[in-house]
């Protein structure tokens, strides 16, 4: 499997001075599952059809970014479906490597280089995936997010989520 490189990312400027609300879509799911890694919220902004797709990711509880240590088994793995089907073409999972998290996309026989995952408070993920990448086609994307966590206590058989339960957030 080859790793691939990114296109070219527009300066993050620009791209802060002409993000605005449209073309965001957030789900919201239960709080249905134990652990540190329920999720709450999945939401997908791209403000147009070439725009990188900007991906933000809640729980309903706080935890360090350790707990996804490459290491381990616990993960929260984004999912891509990136045309009409309902399967999914690419997965990133977000581990804790080197000091930072990440997201590394595979799927299709390629693997991709890193993309770097800010966790501004206990409970928010964010990640921005580069347009016209394969991931992130031209158009609409369709994303949902699964978690895997195993603990010593209410998970140590694994305590897995899906946001949205069924289906997929469409982005825009
Ligand atoms: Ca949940
Ligand atoms: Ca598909
Ligand atoms: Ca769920």
């Amino acid at each position: 499997m080859r790793t691939r490189s990114f296109p070219a990312l527009v300066p993050l400027l620009v791209l802060a001075l002409l993000a605005t609300p449209a073309g965001a879509t957030t789900v919201t799911d239960p709080d249905d599952v134990a652990g540190k890694l329920d999720l709450a919220t999945v939401t997908g902004t791209k403000t147009d059809a070439t725009a990188p797709l900007k991906i933000r990711i809640t729980t309903y509880e706080n935890w360090a970014a350790r707990l996804l240590r490459e290491s381990g088994r616990n993960r929260v793995i984004v999912l891509f479906n990136v045309d009409t089907d309902p399967e999914t073409e690419y997965r990133g999972a977000i581990v804790y490597a080197g000091g930072d998290l990440v997201m590394r996309i595979r799927g299709e026989g390629s693997s991709f280089e890193p993309l770097l995952v800010r966790h501004p408070n206990g409970h928010t993920l964010r990640t921005v995936v580069p347009g016209g990448s394969p991931p992130n086609p031209d158009g609409r994307v369709r994303i949902a997010v699964r978690s895997r966590l195993y603990d010593d206590a209410e998970c140590a058989d694994g305590c897995r989520d899906r946001a949205p339960n069924g289906g997929w957030v469409l982005v825009p």
